[in-house]
């Protein structure tokens, strides 16, 4: 049986790392949703930014990453009346449980997470133990919480399955304390790709490359110029074609901000060419991300307002983190 808790509303977890740019893959796959379904939920959000460390990160850019992320994530929309929204570090029983996770997770499972070889393979002289216990952290992270829903993209899928295995492998061996969650992704925008390659999901870190993401930060003329430069191919026919993943990523896009169905949208593109096609994706992307990009300068400015949010959301989280660590510490026999 699996522990429930009763809140009036199901509890969602969810977290980003405060790596580099945040980019559209981000916003439509995760970060969209998180504010989209706000009062449906309990809402509780992290920059995850012992995450960031698992990779090399220059401390001074990291801080200063931390703090943006946190603003731009109340610039999209993360309403602090509605969600809980803090930095990771700021609790530390995130890292103390993800110690008990350790201790009871096989090696095999962690060797086979896709996000540990594509990131080990990324960056081949700096594979550190971090990375490879990165999925214990963010089963701690989402676990602490007790939390049902977990909205996610596509690619933290296997991560969720992981902390769903520890999950019931906990309750089952020292007694039920955790929550069993569930992945939340969306058909839309689980899976945003890179544009200069959309055979490769869109990624911060891949963000060196010029015309590889759009940043949430990006001026209109940039948003305009990187789709210009978006790869397709040379079919020349506008459709919702998967096996085509340069104009199927263009679509994706303009159906997350144009919110029409796949007829609609291909029913207006019959006639026109891949450059109307790039323009008309840009234009929907610079007005949607307009005013989060007006709300962001706004938010940032206000350093005292953002730190009374994050002041509070960590005062919220601790309560709850501090209650679960407890158990399970108990449970497993330590003093
Ligand atoms: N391309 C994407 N399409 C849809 N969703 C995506 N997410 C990431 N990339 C895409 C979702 O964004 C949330 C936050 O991700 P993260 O920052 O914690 O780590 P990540 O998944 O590793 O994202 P990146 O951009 O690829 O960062 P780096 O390069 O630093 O690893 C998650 O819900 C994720 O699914």
């Amino acid at each position: 049986m699996q522990t429930k808790i009763t809140t009036k509303q199901p509890r969602v977890f969810s977290g980003i790392q405060p790596t580099g740019d945040i980019h559209l893959g981000n916003y439509l796959g995760a970060v969209k949703n998180w504010v989209d379904r706000q009062e449906e939920y309990e809402n509780i959000f992290c920059v995850v930014n012992s995450h960031a460390i698992t990779i090399p990160q220059n401390p001074k850019i990291l801080r200063e990453k931390t703090f943006e992320l946190c603003a731009m994530l109340l610039a999209c929309g993360i309403d602090p009346q509605k969600s809980t929204l803090f930095i990771q570090s700021e609790i530390q029983e995130h890292t103390s449980l993800a110690w008990l996770l350790t201790c009871i997770t096989p090696m095999g499972d962690l060797s086979r997470m896709t996000q540990f070889k594509d990131k080990s393979q990324k960056n081949p002289k700096s594979i550190f133990a971090g990375l490879f216990n990165y999925p214990n952290l963010m089963s701690a992270d989402i676990l602490l919480y007790k939390s049902e829903f977990v909205p996610v993209g596509e690619d933290q899928k296997q991560h969720i399955e992981l902390a769903r295995d520890t999950a019931m492998r906990f309750n089952r061996d020292y007694g039920e304390i955790f929550v069993v969650p569930q992945p939340l992704i969306q058909k839309e925008g689980a899976r945003i790709m890179g544009l200069d390659d959309p055979t490769k999901k869109m990624s911060k870190s891949s963000g060196d490359k010029p015309n590889h993401l759009i940043a949430l930060l990006d001026s209109p003329d940039e948003i305009m110029r990187k789709f210009k430069k978006a790869t397709t191919d040379s079919e020349g026919i506008i459709a919702f074609d998967e096996n085509r993943a340069g104009v199927y990523n263009l679509l994706n896009i303009y159906q997350c901000f144009s919110k029409e169905s796949k007829e609609e949208i291909e029913k207006f593109f019959v006639g026109k060419g891949y450059g109307e096609l790039k323009t008309k994706v840009a234009e929907v992307v610079i007005e949607g991300l307009r005013p989060i990009r007006e709300s962001y300068e706004r938010l940032f400015s206000d350093f005292a307002y953002l730190q009374e949010i994050l002041q509070k959301g960590s005062e919220t989280a601790r309560e709850i983190a501090q209650k679960t660590y407890q158990e399970a510490k108990e449970k497993m026999g330590l003093i």
